[in-house]
């Protein structure tokens, strides 16, 4: 699974941009061109551009079409389409014909195309509706979606569309596998199909100079590390008789002790945000302005990494944290796997058809993230139902497969309480914890809710004896509103809220580190505790700092800003 690239080779066409767009019924099949259809932007959601509540809401299937025609193909050359993401789920059409599709929402699918001369009509059916055995999963009732996620159901062609070629005999997957030691770095370099002729690989460092070059074994002396603090990148360029590829990389070593994460051999003490893929009118459509300017913020907080809560992000996201060096924790869109009233782990319910699911999510994620050493942690959920004695099983399974694809650090962020007793927590190499004491619980009571959770994460630690990582902490603040002394959704709340949290996880030695829930305000679901969705951003939904971030950004700086 390679980005699409574009060199000698291998052609790149994007098909961005905008596409007829309209509902259509369960049993529709594109044989026709669309009509009645409307215009609609490509990547985005179309919820927030649509002005018709129905429609803004609407379950079931919409079709995006469009045509294209390409230059006649070089001699065996082949064709695929990539779809960065489609949610949920989605079908995709060449001419009336079916070609293929996508599983899930939030993964990359490269399907291939058989094209014919002149004009190619492209139809994609999404499918938005959630059930016990998609993730994360959902239950549609009289029209309407039950989700136990918090976060907005937006649907579309959510990332990036491209048409892409390759040879006949192309490179079909490099996996760059690293090995740190002494004053040398060893490079493996694991090209697919195995055997392709003339193979030859080439290391070069960040100003594009070879700093070793041969076959799929290389050493580089002396390398230099990657890190938050120099995010350095090497590149291999991978050639063939008849293809060529460029991938990045970086080399650093991840390991982990009680105490927490160690990157290179040193202690590194996460701090930083869980996020969302949410903005205003794109939705969940990718988007680099958006994205580099989250970037440029979390290097302005002297943030030091991220989850990407509650699902994989774009490829183009995960490039990024490479670039500005953010450690990531790589979640699963496993979310909403709890409060199922009845249970949620039940033969008819989250049941071995979604664990197989899971467990091919696990599989595909590590395959997509296996070159960025911005990742240093598997999530395989959040905050799921581990309170009932049926996840015991379910979990064991999916540990075991994300065991086999990694070896890196494996957590899930429970809600469970520690009364409660988890039944995975022995699993996971980190315990990971989403609090919410203050708001939630003891609401407005500060003192009582930083006693609370202390008494917590001391019961948690002194029983697994794992690094406890504070995956989210967090109070709904409507920017602009201050009072004092400080009252709930106030700014002053807020950084008040922030301070007594952090005042407990610095006075205990066994914290591996603490993401603030959230990064910005995103839009919800509605709901009597949602103002206009969730506002427990530092920054607002147009990425402006509220006063909570001015504070984290003295505390993560370590400076007297
Ligand atoms: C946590 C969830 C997160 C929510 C958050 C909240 O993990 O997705 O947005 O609560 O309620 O339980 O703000």
């Amino acid at each position: 699974m390679l980005y699409p690239q574009s060199n000698r080779f291998r052609r790149v066409c994007s098909l961005n941009g905008l596409w007829k767009f309209r509902t259509v019924a369960d049993d529709y099949l594109p044989r026709e061109a669309v009509a009645d259809a409307r215009l609609m932007a490509v990547p985005a959601s179309y919820n927030e551009i649509v002005t018709e509540k129905p429609l803004r809401d609407y379950l079931g299937k919409v079709l995006y079409e469009r045509e294209f025609s390409l230059p006649a193909p070089a001699a065996g050359e082949k064709v695929y389409l990539r779809i960065g993401a489609a949610s949920h789920a989605c079908k995709v059409y060449l001419n009336g014909e079916e070609a293929g599709g996508c599983i899930n929402g939030y993964f990359p699918a490269d399907i291939p195309l058989s094209l014919r001369d002149g004009k190619n009509r492209l139809s994609v059916i999404i499918d938005n509706r959630l059930n016990f055995h998609t993730l994360p999963p959902g239950m549609p009732e009289y029209g309407r979606l039950t989700i136990n996620h918090d976060f907005y159901n937006f649907t579309g062609l959510h990332r990036d569309v491209l048409l892409y070629s390759v040879p006949e005999e192309h490179i079909e997957d490099i996996a760059v596998r690293t090995v740190v030691g002494g004053d040398y770095g060893k490079i493996a370099i694991e090209v697919t199909p195995s055997g392709l002729a003339g193979l030859r690989c080439t290391v070069l460092d960040a100003e594009g100079k070879t700093v070793a070059e041969g076959g799929c074994e290389l050493c580089i002396p002396r390398p230099r590390l990657w890190s938050p603090q120099d995010p350095y990148l090497y590149t291999v360029r991978v050639q063939t008789q008849k293809d060529e590829y460029e991938q990045s990389f970086g080399i650093r070593k991840v390991s982990w002790d009680e105490k927490g994460l160690l990157l290179n051999g040193e202690r590194v003490y996460l701090k930083g945000v869980g996020m969302h893929e949410d903005f205003w009118i794109l939705g969940k459509g990718n988007n680099a302005a958006v994205n580099v300017r989250d970037f440029e913020l979390l290097r302005w907080l002297g943030a030091n990494s991220v989850r990407t809560s509650h699902y994989p992000y774009s490829e183009e996201f995960m490039h990024l944290a490479d670039v500005y060096g953010i450690l990531v924790i790589d979640e699963v869109p496993a979310v909403g796997l709890n409060a199922w009233k009845g249970g949620t782990f039940r033969p008819d319910r989250v049941n071995e058809e979604t664990r197989e699911l899971h467990k091919e999510l696990i599989r595909l994620l590590a395959a997509r993230d296996k070159n960025h050493p911005c990742v240093v942690m598997f999530s395989v959920a959040n905050e799921p139902a581990t309170e009932e004695p049926a996840s015991r099983a379910y979990f064991e399974d999916v540990i075991a497969v994300a065991r086999e694809m990694t070896d890196l650090p494996i957590m899930i962020a429970e809600v469970t309480k520690f009364s409660q007793v988890s039944q995975v927590a022995d699993l996971v190499d980190f315990t990971a914890l989403n609090r919410y004491y203050g708001w939630y619980e003891e609401h407005g009571w500060l003192d009582y809710g930083a006693a609370a959770l202390e008494k917590e994460l001391r019961q948690w630690h002194e029983k697994y004896g794992k690094p406890v990582l504070l995956t989210e902490f967090g109070a709904d603040t409507i920017e602009g509103l201050h009072t004092l002394p400080s009252e709930a959704f106030s700014e002053e709340y807020q950084t008040e809220f922030l301070q007594e949290t952090c005042k407990v996880l610095d006075s205990l030695p066994f914290i591996a580190g603490e993401h603030v829930w959230n990064f910005a305000d995103f839009k919800t679901k509605q709901g009597v505790i949602r103002v206009r969705g969730n506002r427990k951003g530092i920054f607002t939904r147009e990425r402006q700092p509220k006063m909570a971030a001015h504070w984290l950004r003295r505390r993560w700086k370590g400076e007297n800003l």
